[in-house]
C-alpha cells in the first residue's frame, strides 16, 4: 500500500553544558576520596553514536544517587546512553574509578549488551543490578556465572542501595536477591517509598545531560508521580508500580521547577516522564494553581505522556489555561485501530474517545503526539494498515505527530504470559536483534532519519503476529515516513 510522505526531515542534535562535560570523569564523583558508588545508565546499542539522539536523564539513577550522597557516600554517574558510549568505554571508564559499588540498570530489549558489560566490571565489592528487568527477572538474571559477586535490587532503589552502601548484612535488606553458594536468595520484598515527597529534588550535577540545551531551549526532567492505575496488557509500568499511583504534592513539583526555572542553566523546557500525567481527580487545577501562585505560568514549556481519557475529563478552562502554561505537545497512548484488539489490551479508551481527545486537544491548539503499536499476537498486514490509516485520519482531526513501535512483550506483562501458554519460550521472547529500518537506496535525508530510529530500534527475531518480522518492518518504516519529525522537538518514540 502506498501513503502519502510528509516531505521534511529534519534531524534533532543537542549540545551539553560546558561545565557538564565529566566523562570519562562520572559525573557527579568528587576526586580525591575513593568512590563508594558508580551507576551506569546503560548504552542502547554496542557501538559508537553522535549525540543526535534526545536523551531523557535517568531519574532513577539520580534519585538513587542523590539519596546515596545525602547519606555521606561519594558517587557518580556515568549515562552511557545519553553520551552514546560503547559498552568498552563505559567498562573501562568504570574499572578505571575502581568503584566499591558498580550499579547498572537492566532493560529486557537490550539486557543480551547490558550483561555482556556487566561481565566486564571489576568493582572492589559487588555489582548491584536493578531497574525493570532486573526486577522482574532476578532468578534468570543471577542464574549466570559471574566473577564479581552480583546483589539484584528488586524495585525502587533509594532505600535498598542505601543499606547495601551501609554495610547492612545482605540478610537484613528487603528487595534484593543474591547468590549463597549454589543458591539463590529472594529476600522478601520492600514496600513502595509511601511518601514520594520525603524524597530530595534530584542532584542535577550527576547528569551531564540535563539540563541540556536543544533549539534554543534548556531541558531537563522531571517526574511528578510514580505507577498507573491501569492494566494495558503490553505495560510493564503496572508489573513495576503495583497497579497504584503514588503522587508528589503539586507544591513540591513546582518548587523543583522553579528550582531548574532560576538554577544557573535557567530551565526552559521540562520533560514530564511520568506513565500518566495529571492522572487523578484534580491535579490539572493544582498543577495550574500552583503554576500560577508561583509565577511560573508560560515561564517554559513542556510536554508529557497522558491518557486521552484525562483529557476527556478536563474543562474547557483547564484546557485553555494548559495552552496558557507552555504546553509544547502532548502524547498518547493510541496503540491500535481495532476496537476489539483495544480491548483485548485493556486499553480502556475506545477510538471514539481517541478521537474526541485528539479534537478538544485540537481546539486548544495544544499539538498531539499519537504512539502506535504494530504486531499484536495475531494481527495481519491488513489490521496493520488500519492502524496506520486510522493515525493519517486522526492527523486530519488535528494529530500533529505519531510514532510506531513493534510491540514487544516485556516479561511479567499479561502478553508475556499469554504468549508462554501459547508455547512460546522465555529464551524466544527475549531474542532480540538491533533493526534497522533504512534501505540503501533510500534519499539521504529520509535515511538519515530512519537510521536515527533505528538507533533505538530493537525487534524480536521471531513474529508475534501474523506477519513476518522483515514485512512488519516494511509496514513500520512506511507509518514512520508517512509522518516523518514534524519539526517540533522532541519527537522520538516511547518505549513500547
Ligand atoms: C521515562 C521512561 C524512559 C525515558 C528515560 C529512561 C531512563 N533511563 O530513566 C526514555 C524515553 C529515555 C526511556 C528509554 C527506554 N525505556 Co523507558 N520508560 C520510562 C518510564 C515511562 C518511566 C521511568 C521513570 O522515569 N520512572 C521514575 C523513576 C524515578 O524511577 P525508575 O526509572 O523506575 O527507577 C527506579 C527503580 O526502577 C530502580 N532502578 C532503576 N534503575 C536502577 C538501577 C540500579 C542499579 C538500581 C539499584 C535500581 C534501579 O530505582 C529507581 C529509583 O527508585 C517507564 C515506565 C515505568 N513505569 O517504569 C518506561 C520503561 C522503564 N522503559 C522501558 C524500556 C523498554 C525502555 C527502552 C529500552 C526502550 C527502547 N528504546 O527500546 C529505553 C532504555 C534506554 C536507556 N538505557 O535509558 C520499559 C522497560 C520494560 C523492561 N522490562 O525492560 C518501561 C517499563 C516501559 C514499558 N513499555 O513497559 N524510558
Ligand atoms: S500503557 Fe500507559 S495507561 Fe497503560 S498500563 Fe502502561 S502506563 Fe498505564
Amino acid at each position: 500500500m502506498l501513503i502519502e510522505r510528509e516531505p521534511r526531515y529534519c534531524l534533532p542534535s543537542f549540545e551539553v553544558f560546558e561545565d557538564k562535560k565529566f566523562f570519562p570523569w562520572p559525573a557527579g564523583l568528587n576526586e580525591g576520596s575513593p568512590c563508594d558508588l558508580l551507576l551506569i545508565n546503560a548504552p542502547f546499542r554496542p557501538e559508537e553514536r553522535d549525540r543526535d539522539y534526545i536523551p531523557n536523564s535517568p531519574l532513577g539513577l539520580g534519585y538513587i544517587l542523590t539519596v546515596a550522597s545525602a547519606a555521606g557516600k561519594n558517587c557518580g554517574l556515568i549515562d552511557g546512553e545519553g553520551l552514546g558510549l560503547t559498552p568498552e568505554k563505559v567498562a573501562q571508564a568504570a574499572n578505571d574509578i575502581q568503584p566499591e559499588y558498580v550499579g547498572i540498570n537492566l532493560f529486557s530489549p537490550i539486557v543480551k549488551t547490558t550483561l555482556e558489560l556487566v561481565a566486564e566490571l571489576r568493582p572492589r565489592s559487588s555489582i548491584i543490578l536493578g531497574g525493570p528487568h532486573a526486577s522482574i527477572c532476578s532468578e534468570e538474571v543471577l542464574a549466570r556465572e559471574s566473577a564479581v559477586p552480583i546483589v539484584v535490587v528488586r524495585g525502587e532503589g533509594e532505600v535498598t542501595v542505601k543499606e547495601i552502601l551501609e554495610g547492612r548484612p545482605v540478610d537484613k535488606i528487603e528487595g534484593i536477591s543474591y547468590r549463597k553458594g549454589e543458591k539463590i536468595i529472594h529476600n522478601p520484598g520492600r514496600e513502595f517509598i509511601k511518601d514520594l515527597d520525603s524524597l530530595p529534588f534530584v542532584n542535577r550535577d550527576f547528569f551531564e545531560v540535563d539540563p541540556y540545551k536543544r533549539d534554543g531551549y534548556v531541558v531537563s526532567s522531571v517526574s511528578t508521580s510514580r505507577g498507573c492505575f491501569y492494566q494495558c496488557t503490553f505495560c510493564a509500568g503496572p508489573v513495576l508500580s503495583g497497579r497504584m499511583v503514588r503522587f508528589r504534592s503539586m507544591s513540591n513539583v513546582i518548587r523543583e521547577i522553579k528550582e531548574l526555572v532560576e538554577s544557573q542553566y535557567a530551565v526552559n523546557y521540562i520533560r514530564f516522564t511520568d506513565d500518566c500525567f495529571l492522572l487523578g481527580k484534580n491535579r490539572a487545577k493544582e498543577f495550574l494553581n500552583e503554576l500560577e501562585k508561583e509565577d511560573l505560568m508560560g515561564r517554559f514549556r513542556w510536554d508529557a505522556l497522558i491518557r486521552a481519557d484525562t483529557i476527556l475529563g478536563f474543562s474547557d478552562e483547564i484546557l485553555k489555561n494548559l495552552k496558557k502554561s507552555g504546553v509544547e505537545f502532548l502524547s498518547m497512548g493510541i496503540e491500535t485501530s481495532d476496537p476489539k484488539r483495544l480491548e483485548a489490551i485493556q486499553k480502556g479508551i475506545t477510538l471514539e474517545e481517541t478521537e474526541r481527545a485528539v479534537e478538544r486537544c485540537a481546539n486548544y491548539d495544544i499539538p498531539v503526539k499519537g504512539f502506535f503499536i504494530l504486531g499484536f499476537p495475531g494481527e495481519t498486514e491488513e489490521d496493520m494498515w488500519w492502524t496506520v490509516n486510522f493515525a493519517l485520519n486522526l492527523r486530519k482531526q488535528g494529530m500533529a505527530m505519531a510514532t510506531f513501535n513493534e510491540l514487544r512483550p516485556y516479561p511479567g506483562t499479561a502478553i508475556w504470559f499469554e504468549l508462554l501458554e501459547e508455547g512460546w519460550k522465555p529464551q524466544e521472547l527475549a531474542n532480540y536483534q538491533y533493526v534497522s529500518l533504512s534501505l540503501p537506496e533510500d534519499e539521504k535525508s529520509v535515511n538519515q532519519y530512519l537510521r536515527e530510529r533505528g538507533k533505538h530500534f530493537t525487534g524480536l527475531r521471531r513474529s508475534i503476529s501474523a506477519v513476518p518480522p522483515q514485512k512488519l518492518r516494511e509496514i513500520l518504516r512506511e507509518a514512520i515516513l508517512a509522518f516523518g519529525p514534524s519539526g517540533i522537538p522532541f519527537y522520538e518514540g516511547r518505549c513500547s
